[in-house]
């Protein structure tokens, strides 16, 4: 029997109802998965009340995992493949490094030369209200520009910077930007990707880019804020509003998502995340 699904918006997403991913999963029912996430970009799971290792397993379907050597500040501590994304406070009382993690519009993993193919968060605590998660649809913000500006842009190379930035006037963590600046140099990435499962052609940018390599940051400047500002327009977006033991699948190749701070910060908001790597993309820049 096909599997039941739900859309999540117009734009992008689709939650995949009556499924438990803790048990054993042919073959052919992964086919299944694998073509809603590449028609639609986003998967949901809710109520799935699975351990670190079923995560684990069941995203080793979608292929190889990361083991976050480019984020090792934010690692599990027993579980290389789990990235953690959380506002609890270290053992020592101390912010969490990851407590502002996705708050720029960004694809992950786009400032490496593999960036990520996808990524499986699981959500295990909540703020009483908010702490949503944005996403856009990058091929059909793509699709829908005019003929000029894909001309204009199609040999374009944006620089990825791996940096954070202040947030509520809070340093994110000043060794923890400076580690992950050494181990990550700028690395640019065309502009326009070509979706290697689908062929769909894809913008690739996000607020991570400062300019185009080739051109100075004040020309590149308002070519990347329009495109940012018109590719998470709300015709593009899909919103979503976590519940606990949601587990929500992204395709890092044609979409982009915020992680909003529409919540108390004295609230507790836990998530965790395996990243599963893509293919090669992107090359080192000499002079940033
Ligand atoms: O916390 C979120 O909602 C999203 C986290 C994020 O941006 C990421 O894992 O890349």
């Amino acid at each position: 029997m096909p599997l039941k699904i739900r859309r999540l918006s117009n734009a992008l997403g689709a939650e995949i109802c009556d499924i438990n991913i803790a048990q054993p999963m042919s073959e052919s029912t992964f086919g299944e998965i694998h073509q809603i996430f590449l028609e639609y970009g986003i998967l949901l799971f809710r109520n799935q009340h699975i351990s670190r290792e079923q995560h684990i397993a069941f995203s080793r379907h979608f292929g190889e995992l990361d083991r976050h050597e480019s984020l090792p500040r934010d690692r599990h501590p027993d579980y290389p493949e789990l990235l953690l994304v959380t506002n609890r406070p270290n053992p020592d009382g101390s912010p969490s490094d990851s407590r502002y993690t996705g708050r720029l519009w960004h694809s992950d993993l786009s400032y490496t030369t593999q960036p990520a193919l996808g990524s499986l968060l699981r959500c295990f605590n909540l703020p009483e209200v908010g702490g949503d998660t944005l996403f856009c649809n990058m091929s059909m913000a793509y699709a829908a520009l005019s003929t000029g500006m894909k001309t204009l842009i199609a040999d374009l190379h944006g620089i990825h910077l791996s940096g954070t930035r202040k947030i509520n006037n809070a340093e994110t963590g000043t060794a923890r930007a400076a580690e992950v600046m050494r181990l990550n140099p700028p690395i640019a990435q065309p502009l326009v990707r070509v979706h290697p499962e689908t062929g769909r052609k894809a913008l690739y940018l996000g607020q991570k880019v400062k300019r185009f390599d080739g051109l100075t940051e004040a020309e590149s400047k308002p070519l990347i804020d329009y495109l940012n500002q018109y590719a998470t327009q709300p015709e593009f977006v899909y919103r979503h509003q976590w519940r606990e033991n949601d587990l929500l699948v992204w395709d890092n190749r044609c979409t982009m998502h915020q992680a909003l701070g529409d919540f108390d910060e004295a609230q507790l908001r836990h998530l965790e995340r395996t990243t599963v790597m893509g293919t090669a993309s992107g090359y080192i820049v000499a002079n940033p």
